[in-house]
């Protein structure tokens, strides 16, 4: 795990990104990556205080579970004072802001600096609540360039449906996993389940993965646990509870 800066000419500001590579990266080989989101009171430290990512990941490559890939923290809110502070409610837009962040400043970066498959289907967007969100707004709104979609316990700040879905056929053609997560005590699971409605009436393939947790740690980082062992390959070693 490397906390690199990164030049950011949507903010002004050099930026702070979190940087996961598996164990004996090398460039000869190109990897996978995966954005991974926070929520609103968190920053580019989140996921590592809570989840221990790299040993997450180093555990599950070794076991064969997941596939070698990049593992990307951003700072989700693009705005010049990015710190979680004061009222952290009123930097919600720059959640927002932050799509063009990650696609003209930040992604151009993590593949000039890192060995990186540039190809859609090795790009992958997930994150937690605020960044659950961003998961969905960004991931399904730029289907050219992720394939892989993983928004747990989604925040208000999920945009209508038919604003992320305004073509079905090019929907399936393209999402190679859409992983929706939520805890069935998380009082926000309304917006994943407005969004699954959309999906099983227009028979969108996706994994709806619900269990008895709330809008907390212990559901991101089993949610993590879960998905990052289907991203990159066709397996779904999911463990799924009806709902
Ligand atoms: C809201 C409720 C929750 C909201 C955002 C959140 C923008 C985000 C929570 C989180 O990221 O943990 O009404 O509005």
């Amino acid at each position: 795990m490397e906390l690199i800066e990164y030049e950011s000419k949507t903010v002004g500001t050099v930026r702070k990104v979190n940087v996961y590579t598996p164990p004996g990266y090398s460039s000869s080989k190109k990897y996978p990556v995966l954005y991974l989101l926070h929520g609103i009171g968190g920053d580019e430290t989140e996921w590592v205080k809570f989840a221990n990512p790299a040993a997450l990941f180093d555990n599950l490559i070794a076991d064969g579970k997941a596939v070698e890939m990049i593992v990307v923290m951003p700072n989700g809110r693009a705005q010049k004072n990015d710190r979680a502070e004061g009222n952290v409610m009123a930097s919600a837009p720059a959640f927002a802001v932050f799509e063009k962040d990650l696609l003209e400043d930040l992604i151009p970066t993590i593949e000039k600096q890192f060995s990186v498959d540039v190809d859609r289907e090795k790009r992958a967007i997930a994150g937690l609540s605020m960044g659950g969100g961003q998961s969905f707004n960004f991931g399904l709104r730029n289907l050219e360039s992720f394939a892989w979609i993983g928004p747990f316990s989604a925040a208000p700040n999920t945009k209508p449906v038919q604003e992320l879905i305004p073509d079905v056929q090019l929907a399936k053609d393209k999402i190679k996993l859409l992983w929706i997560s939520c805890g069935n005590k998380d009082g926000l699971i309304r917006i994943s389940q407005n969004i699954r409605q959309f999906l099983k009436k227009h028979q969108i393939d996706h994994v709806w993965h619900v269990d008895e947790h709330g809008h907390d740690p212990q559901h991101w980082s089993s949610s993590l646990y879960w998905f990052s062992q289907c991203l990159f390959q066709d397996k779904k070693p999911v463990k799924l509870i009806a709902q």
